[in-house]
């Protein structure tokens, strides 16, 4: 449909993904009829398929417009004041009778930092319930735990800009061709202008990305904890260490306590190349290239996603990929630093920051540390002791919680997880016991099926709020038009089901900008400190990256070095380097042994399952898959196969099949395709009617909690 000529362009960011690209929004009166990238935006005008076609999801004639509420089994129309009655008395009712641990709220990357803020406010300071998690914890927990390990502060310490400036990419579980399409361009564009660049891809999969590659680890699922440690031994071995920055700035710890160079050295000797390479799939030369190449580079920078999050070694990952940065010095300088990619728009700011996990407090601080929970009762205004001292339930917990009818009522925002959560149909159970409120901008996705109160939420530019992405960079989505029919923002849904819990003397604020206000100041008592970044200035400039102490300060590009507000006092030209989130100011190299997964194949399972995103395709598809164009780039769902395995398992091109993990079994269609390995089938999670979900295995990391959708041991029959 044609909806006229643009009569005004607006600044605004993405709703997708993590990347947080910059476009520009053609409006027509109250109508989205163009997008384009923003050519003054970090992503320089460049966008991906799916945020080219915003204008469709906006345009989307079936959003849900009225709340609804469930009555023997189906929906029935409802006023706001019948909704919001029920959610209130059933949430009261699970307070009174069953206390603060039976309720929960479950959110989302992709909602504004201020709904986020505010759920964690109110649950955690005015309900006394820990029981906040969200859709982050399926994605960026592993990194985040790994950055606070590290350097004892989350959020990366460089930023997009590195990419201007690196010599060698080490790219390890990120699909960046499909995933991060902009910063994949960025890449190339770096990799044309010096041909010295050099791009080494590390991934189970023949992706795209790795396509392009100077040299492609073909890894097994599940070992890349092997290859770390082994270049790290290299390095050790071929005396490739940066002496004088460990000397600095780097401490070393084996997990319980400090530990000596020596001692590391010690622990890396049992990841010889010739020791693991067999294991890992590939040979003990490609090894030592590769761990060269990192060190010699003249700066090199990581870049990873869910391949190296999602998995039971998530956190040791994590800490191992920084750890390479560290031992080698390559990091504090422009193009050498370890970047890993977000998921999601705004898992960043509106999930990390705010500390919107079971387990976090906003800024860094942590649930179970008393003096932080002071801290935060302080800045609240609420009496000591109002903050529960144990960690709420995580993202799986707070399921199976319901599963075991303890937690008993629940808001679910902006999240799916009746398709996104491993394991899913044990958690479905969960679902249909308790009391669901579930904000939605449609009806029809698999969560709101199970939902007792649907509430219709307002969509991307029906509202005003802002979002931190990637490389800490804040960026405001303005408002441009009224919600649809009686929808809401999240965020007034949340103001109102405050006031209605009794809770109005604590949320305080009533409008997006000054919840904004109330939390940028409160940032002040942190190492996170934006306080300098305003509204007006978020309207005018392209986004403003932390720490940013003072409405004159320009913002931060890389952390830990000289320009840095917490860094300045510390560095000189002899010290150049401040890991000031560490009481010593040295970050930490922990040595982190390699543990065999749980899921490996079999005589019995002989394959890996591994799932994941397509370009086309925004996560459960709620939104991606109902544009046509979008739809017929991804097709269906399906399990796509390496011809090899097909031709040893007998199936072809369009056959019907059973897969059976540990979880269960489900049916779906044979593709096939050479972009798979041998040995690794491939499936992706948009497609609401193929359900991998139902087998992938809900195995996580013991400390993120972030599960492993990466490797699941499967056999598959055809029926
Ligand atoms: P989304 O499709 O992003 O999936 O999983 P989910 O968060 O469950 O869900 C967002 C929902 O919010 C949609 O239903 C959309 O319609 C709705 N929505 C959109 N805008 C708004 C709004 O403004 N307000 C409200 N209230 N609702 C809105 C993502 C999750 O999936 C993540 S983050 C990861 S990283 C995991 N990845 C993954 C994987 O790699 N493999 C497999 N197999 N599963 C995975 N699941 C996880
Ligand atoms: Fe949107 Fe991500 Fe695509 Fe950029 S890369 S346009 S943020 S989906």
């Amino acid at each position: 449909v044609d909806e006229g000529p643009v009569k005004s362009w607006h600044k605004s960011v993405c709703r997708y993904c993590g990347t947080g690209c910059g476009v520009m929004l053609g409006m027509n009166k109250d109508k989205l009829v163009r997008v384009r990238g923003d050519q003054e935006a970090h992503n320089k005008g460049v966008i991906c398929i799916k945020g080219s076609m915003l204008d469709s999801l906006m345009k989307d004639p079936n959003r849900l417009k009225t709340p609804k509420i469930k009555k023997d089994g189906k929906f029935v129309e409802a006023s706001w004041e019948e909704a919001m009655s029920l959610m209130t008395s059933k949430f009261k009712e699970a307070l009174n009778d069953h206390g603060p641990e039976s309720i929960g709220f479950y959110g989302s990357g992709q909602l504004l930092i201020e709904e986020s803020y505010t759920a964690n406010k109110l649950f955690k300071a005015g309900f006394s319930s820990n029981n906040v998690d969200g859709n982050p914890r399926l994605c960026m927990a592993s990194a985040a735990v790994g950055y606070t390990q590290t350097f004892g502060k989350d959020e990366p310490p460089g930023a997009y800009e590195d990419i201007d400036h690196a010599e060698t990419f080490f790219l390890i579980g990120s699909n960046a061709y499909e995933c991060h399409p902009p910063l994949w361009e960025r890449i190339m564009l770096r990799k044309k202008a010096n041909k010295n660049v050099k791009i080494i891809v590390v991934d189970p999969r023949k992706t795209k990305t790795a396509e392009h590659a100077d040299i492609f680890l073909p890894v097994l699922p599940g070992k890349d904890m092997l290859l770390l440690n082994s270049m790290c031994s290299v390095m050790s071995e071929l005396e490739l260490l940066d002496d004088d920055f460990i000397a600095k700035h780097v401490s070393f710890n084996d997990g319980n306590k400090k530990i000596s160079l020596e001692e590391y050295k010690k622990f890396l000797k049992d990841y010889r190349p010739e020791k693991v390479a067999d294991e890992l799939g590939i040979t003990p030369r490609e090894i030592r290239e590769v761990a060269y190449q990192f060190a010699k580079s003249k700066a090199t920078m990581s870049l990873w996603t869910m391949g190296i999050n999602q998995r039971v070694q998530g956190v040791f990952l994590n800490n191992t990929l920084n750890s390479l940065h560290l031992i080698t010095g390559q990091i504090c300088r422009p193009g050498a630093t370890p970047l890993s990619l977000t998921g999601q728009s705004n898992a960043c700011g509106g999930v990390r920051d705010t500390g919107s996990l079971a387990h976090l407090l906003p800024n860094g601080r942590l649930v179970a540390n008393g003096t932080h929970r002071q801290e935060m009762e302080k800045l609240w205004k609420v009496p000591e002791g109002t903050i529960a001292p144990k960690p709420g339930r995580h993202a799986l917990a707070m399921f199976d919680g319901m599963v075991k009818d303890v937690v008993k009522t629940a808001l679910i925002m902006c999240t799916n997880p009746a398709q996104s959560l491993p394991n899913n149909r044990y958690y479905r159970e969960g679902m249909e016991k308790a009391f669901l409120v579930v904000a939605e901008i449609f009806e029809d996705t698999e969560t709101a099926k199970f939902a007792d109160v649907l509430l219709p939420a307002a969509l991307y530019i029906e509202k005003e709020g802002v979002y931190g992405q990637t490389e800490r960079r804040y960026q405001i989505i303005e408002k441009l038009r009224d919600p649809v029919g009686e929808a809401r923002s999240d965020f007034d849904i949340l103001v109102d089901f405050a006031n209605r819990m009794g809770q109005g003397n604590l949320i305080t604020y009533k409008t997006p900008n000054e919840c904004w206000d109330e939390y940028r100041n409160i940032s002040k008592a942190s190492k996170y400190d934006f306080s300098g970044i305003t509204y007006d200035r978020l309207k005018k400039e392209r986004g403003i990256q932390w720490p940013c102490p003072s409405e004159d300060h320009p913002g931060t590009v890389r952390r830990y070095i000289k320009g840095d507000p917490f860094a300045d006092k510390h560095v000189n030209a002899n010290h150049k380097v401040h890991f000031y989130g560490k009481p010593d100011g040295r970050a930490v190299v922990f040595a982190r042994p390699y543990k065999a997964g749980v899921e490996d194949v079999s005589e019995d399972k002989p394959l890996f399952l591994t799932t994941g995103r397509v370009i086309s395709q925004w996560h459960t598809g709620t939104m991606t898959y109902r544009i046509s164009e979008l739809k017929h780039s991804a097709g269906p769902g399906r399990f796509v196969f390496h011809p090899q395995d097909a031709g040893l398992n007998n199936v072809k091109k369009g056959d019907k099949i059973e897969v059976e993990s540990s979880r269960g079994k489900m049916q779906g269609i044979v593709d096939i395709s050479d972009h798979e390995t041998p040995g690794v089938v491939f499936g992706a999670f948009y497609d609401a009617k193929f359900l991998v979900n139902n087998v992938v295995s809900d195995d996580h990391d013991p400390i993120s909690k972030e599960p492993d959708y990466k490797v699941t041991a499967i056999k598959v029959k055809k029926v």
